[in-house]
């Protein structure tokens, strides 16, 4: 069994290098794709851009630890990872009492935090139901001492707040049941049953979910498995049929959902349209961890929403309350900064498109017909803030907070604010300005601004042009568990010929220093490697970092390597190509340019 199991494993493996990478496998499992017809109702979906994702269960009871043992990574996996019976883990069912679980309060937070609708986990892996269910009595009415649906009262609580309300439902995944999937260390998989799983239980469960909530927003389905193409639509069709108006999550697998999901850490490199959602949890874990405080600061969660939002997306938040029914002190208090920052700077998120006006040293920007919102992240030293790109005409720039009219002037296609003072450390300062004429298509091609007014300006992988071997490639990857990672890297750079290049312009002549921020492996590092930038070579040698494995971090070195002069302003190429035919040089991440001060 296990020789066959390692086999397979192997088989697997051979598989997948040969057919694509394992990042796209994964993409594959997790299905991001959608129809192509879009939902009818997705218009609600694309404006509201905030969202609240809420991971409670069994396992926030457990916070993260079992036996006397500490758990990292997805707390909401800690059956998985500890390997606990499923008859012992549902007996953590009548240890659960969430006494200070407050509808009202949750739903409070949420509009406090400027949130336009708010998912929360129905049914987790665990199998155990937060809802009334007739379906199974692994539920948290039947089975706990609470004896209550706080599903209803926060449907009712979120209703009040004109927050749109939905459920995350696992529809494949389910470690408490025999026929479900996924619990291989209680359960024959050979002897599984699928249908019976789906029939006896998923099915019923959901249909009760789109029947006795309301009007659901959204059915955030989770992990797809044990069903045809033909059957998923069947069990598509029968749910829309109860909520033709609710959206279902591209995980409902099969490209057949009606919006995309995109994973943690994971912003697409350029603008893609549609109805799209990234996700990201607050600290590293979805389900409560007590031991778990790595949160995201206020001013990390304003440039996350900001920079989702320009690529044209919702960025939709995950917060973990605990067995008790409280979100965690930190979550509570930063998502009321991030509330705060929205009730001032709204107008430049909700109702948004992305902007047209790629990232900038300073920022990235978003767009309403006639309108382009310049989130400033990084004042400029001097206050000259260069929009690039800009060949539409100017009617008025002002300060989204006051109103105040900011001096501009336009120079050809450069449009130059000089803006007001304001905080260093303010997160987000967001500029208006309104224009005359159609919204300009998004602007890939031009080049990248270099100034001195900046601490740094990183150039990322995804914006070289590439000649001969080397390609982009997303490497994902987790630190403890589950906590998926995404990043992007320029590979296959092996031979001299294989040759990559940045497009820039540099504003103001100076010394730069030139940092490369890269992973290299045991194999390919003391190679050499030349730059090419304003008429100059510079030499480098790699460093190790260490390999590309799934479940550890990719550890990446920002290595500076040499100062650049520049002598004139104006647009130059930088290139990057090995010395010699070898190995693959690196997995660049970035090039990062700091003026020498
Ligand atoms: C899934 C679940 O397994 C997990 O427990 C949590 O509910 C999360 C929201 O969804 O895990 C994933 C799946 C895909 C990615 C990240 C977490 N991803 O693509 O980055």
């Amino acid at each position: 069994m296990k020789k066959q199991k390692y086999i397979r494993l192997l088989l697997c493996l051979v598989f997948f290098a040969k057919t694509s990478s394992y990042a796209q496998v994964m993409e594959e499992m997790w299905d991001k794709g959608t129809g192509l017809k879009e939902h009818p109702n997705v218009g609600w979906f694309k404006d509201a851009k905030f969202g609240l994702f809420i991971h409670w269960g069994l396992y926030s009871k457990l916070a993260g630890k079992w036996n006397g043992k500490n758990y990292y990574g997805s707390g909401e996996w800690i059956m998985n990872q500890a390997k606990i019976p499923a008859a012992e883990y549902a007996k953590v069912a009548s240890t659960f009492n969430p006494v200070n679980f407050n509808a009202d309060e949750w739903a409070q937070l949420a509009s406090d935090a400027g949130i336009k609708y708010l998912v929360i986990t129905a049914k987790h892996h665990e199998g155990f139901a937060m809802f009334d269910s007739k379906a199974s009595d692994f539920n948290i009415v039947k089975a706990t001492p609470y004896g209550k649906d706080p599903m209803k009262a926060l449907a009712t609580a979120t209703a009040k707040k004109n927050i749109r309300f939905g459920f995350y439902y696992s529809q494949f995944v389910d470690w408490h049941e025999p026929n479900g999937g996924r619990n291989s260390w209680d359960f024959d998989e050979s002897k599984k049953n699928y249908a019976s799983y789906y029939s006896q239980k998923a099915i019923p469960q959901l249909k009760e979910l789109l029947t006795n909530y309301g009007p659901l927003g959204i059915v955030w389905f989770d992990l797809p498995g044990g069903l045809t193409k033909e059957e998923t639509q069947k069990l598509v069709d029968s749910l829309h049929a109860l909520q033709p108006q609710s959206l279902f999550s591209s995980r409902v697998g099969q490209g057949l959902g009606d919006y995309k999901d995109f994973g943690d850490s994971e912003i697409p490199d350029a603008p893609v349209k549609g109805a799209w959602e990234s996700i990201y949890t607050h600290n590293d874990s979805w389900g409560y961890i007590e031991h778990d405080l790595n949160f995201k600061s206020p001013a990390a969660i304003i440039q996350l929403l900001a920079k989702v939002a320009s690529k044209g997306g919702n960025l939709m938040l995950n917060v973990g309350p605990d067995g008790n029914g409280r979100i965690p002190y930190h979550s509570v208090k930063y998502l009321r900064e991030t509330g705060k920052w929205l009730k001032k700077n709204g107008e430049a998120i909700y109702g948004t498109t992305y902007g047209f006006i790629p990232q900038q040293p300073w920022g990235v920007t978003t767009a309403k017909p006639g309108k382009l919102f310049l989130h400033v992240f990084s004042r400029p030293g001097n206050g000259k803030l260069l929009v690039p790109g800009f060949s539409n005409a100017v009617k008025a720039v002002y300060a989204l907070g006051n109103r105040q009219s900011v001096s501009w002037k336009k120079a050809g296609n450069d449009l130059e604010l000089q803006l007001p003072a304001f905080a260093q450390d303010a997160p987000n300062t967001v500029f208006v300005v309104e224009y005359t004429g159609a919204q300009p298509g998004y602007d890939n091609k031009s080049a990248q601004i270099v100034s001195g007014q900046y601490a740094t300006t990183v150039l990322d992988a995804h914006t070289a042009r590439l000649s001969g071997n080397p390609k982009t490639k997303s490497f994902t990857f987790s630190h403890y568990f589950g906590d998926w990672k995404h990043e992007t890297c320029v590979i296959d750079m092996q031979q001299k010929k294989d040759s990559i290049s940045f497009q820039l312009r540099v504003t103001e002549p100076g010394d730069y220093r030139i940092v490369l921020e890269y992973s290299c492996g045991q194999e390919g590092f003391k190679q050499e490697g030349v730059i090419g930038f304003a008429g100059q070579q510079y030499l480098f040698r790699t460093l190790k970092t260490g390999e590309f494995e799934k479940n550890t971090p990719l550890l990446f070195i920002k290595h500076a390597v040499s100062i650049a002069t520049v002598q004139q302003p104006g647009e130059y190429t930088l290139s990057i190509h090995p010395y010699q035919d070898g190995k693959e040089l690196f997995k660049l991440r970035s090039v990062i340019l700091e003026p020498v001060k």
